[in-house]
């Protein structure tokens, strides 16, 4: 089926006339749809639309704004099943992650939806008498929305709701590999009867619709999930025109297990972290860091586990771990693998391509672990996105929080130990924007603020309270009552 544009509340044709297709990952015959592959004139259109769309959307009261983000939640919840069917097919992830990540979207919708009768803002006392002093949030206008495959649900969500419910207006460009998922989400926003314009959605490839959005005059904020690379030329566009730009980037995440630690809890965290949604979340751990005393003892353990995990189509319920999202991305971690065996990393499981049976289908790649890996391999340093977990030994803990810190990223973390001592030093000294004790490095919930620091972003938390900050501004009123002028700073 050939699908549309949506603009001005209408699914229309792209100007250019040409098309992609989205394909089943674990199984390339199995087609998801043919998408336009639309341009800067699109682009232009949806703009437009979405800032006429401005002018009513931002009068509407916030309380009912966040009433129609409830209904909106309701219908996700509704569908859940369908588009998590929708998502293991589109981009891969095990049906049961794929729910996780619908999910994420309807907390976010309910989440965000009673925000509208908050939206706080602050009172103050004045310097003079007879004064009062506020401030309240406005809208920014049109935002525009540029969103990965990964989490081709719950990134929308906690982009789209809260932008909503201030009373902006968006532009949406999905990731290329995910658009029939990204139709799906309109068609639901369309369905809970979301006025026309408030919403558009565009089509096509980050040359073609991603840069002409971010670069548009008319699109006072952005907001990009994605690789460190892009997101550095999406703020510099941002800053040519002043527009406070959001990013969330890339993560080298680690786990760090201490010698007191309980292995058992470890390993299944581990096991969690770096192959659940086969190592392609921005979360994921792709670093463990083990304290000499437990070292072999746990990886001995940890690739015993990661033998029997099963690979295959995310569909099949005794599946483990699924596709990766394409042959790029296929051909990438394999180069990353021959680049660990050549820097001197100890291969201890996985490494090739999995082509068996049904597996010859897709993009399949066995869960691999390497060893004795140390901070100046790259393996140690740059952002795989796939199920590589990379192995280094510590002599203790400030070794290994020092370990931990030897990464230009800082998005998740973890700390597996029983010394509450140790945990909380953890706390303070790991480099990144989540820590979780005794806990892999995944599994954000909605309600709290996520992000990371050095090359992960650029100072914004998106989801939980501050989602509000990335899409509203200040205003700020003096009201005197005083009848006469009064001035400020003590001047008579
Ligand atoms: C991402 O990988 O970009 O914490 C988001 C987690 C999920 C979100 C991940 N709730 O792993």
């Amino acid at each position: 089926m050939l699908y549309k544009n949506f603009i001005d509340g209408q699914w229309v044709d792209t100007a250019t006339g040409k098309t992609f297709k989205s394909l089943n990952p674990a199984d390339t015959s199995d087609e998801l749809g043919e998408f336009p592959a639309s341009n800067a004139q699109d682009v232009e259109r949806a703009v437009q639309a979405a800032e006429r769309a401005f002018r009513e959307w931002s009068k509407i009261p916030a309380p009912k704004r966040g009433e129609l983000l409830f209904e909106i939640g309701e219908r996700l919840k509704r569908h859940k099943e369908d588009l998590a069917q929708i998502m293991t097919r589109e981009m891969g992830k095990v049906l049961k992650e794929a729910r996780g990540d619908v999910q994420e979207a309807i907390d976010m919708a309910y989440y965000i939806a009673a925000e509208g009768r908050r939206l706080f803002g602050y009172t103050t006392p004045s310097e003079l008498p007879l004064k009062h002093c506020i401030s309240f949030r406005r809208p920014v206008g049109v935002v525009g929305v540029i969103t990965p495959w990964n989490f081709p649900i719950a990134i929308p969500g906690w982009k789209i709701f809260p932008a909503l419910v201030a009373g902006n207006t968006v532009v949406w460009k999905p990731a290329t590999d995910t658009p029939r998922c990204a139709y799906e989400f309109v068609k639901i926003l369309e369905d809970a009867g979301l006025p026309k314009g408030v919403v558009n959605l565009v089509f096509g490839g980050g040359n073609d619709v991603g840069i002409p959005l971010a670069k548009h005059p008319k699109v006072a904020r952005i907001s990009f999930t994605g690789s460190t690379e892009t997101g550095r030329e999406i703020y510099k566009y941002g800053a040519e025109k002043l527009a406070k730009v959001h990013l969330e980037m890339g993560g080298k995440n680690p786990i760090i297990v201490l010698e007191d630690a309980d292995l058992d809890l470890a390993i299944d965290g581990i096991l969690w972290s770096a192959f659940g949604t086969t190592g392609q979340r921005c979360t994921a751990c792709s670093r463990l860091i083990i304290e000499d005393g437990v070292y072999d003892k746990l990886l001995e353990k940890l690739v015993e586990r990661t033998k029997k995990l099963r690979l295959g189509n995310g569909l099949d319920p005794t599946v483990d771990v699924g596709p990766v999202v394409n042959r790029a991305a296929l051909e990438k971690i394999a180069r990353y693998v021959e680049l660990g065996v050549k820097e001197g990393a100890k291969l201890l499981c996985g490494g090739q391509i999995a082509k068996d049976g049904d597996l010859a289908k897709g993009f399949f790649f066995q869960p691999t672990i390497f060893a004795d890996v140390t901070p100046t391999m790259r393996i140690f340093q740059e952002e795989i996105f796939g199920p590589v977990l990379a192995v280094t030994k510590a002599k203790d803990f400030e070794d290994a929080i020092a370990l931990a810190n030897n990464t230009s990223y800082g998005l998740s973390s973890s700390i597996y130990t029983r010394d509450v001592f140790k945990a909380h030093r953890a706390m303070d000294e790991i480099e990144a924007g989540i820590t979780y004790i005794n806990s892999g490095t995944i599994g954000a919930e909605v309600h709290l603020p996520f992000g990371g620091i050095k090359n992960t972003g650029n100072g914004g938390r998106e989801s939980g309270w501050t989602a509000i900050d990335e899409y509203t501004e200040w205003k700020t009123i003096y009201i005197d009552f005083s009848g006469r002028l009064q001035k400020a700073q003590g001047i008579d």
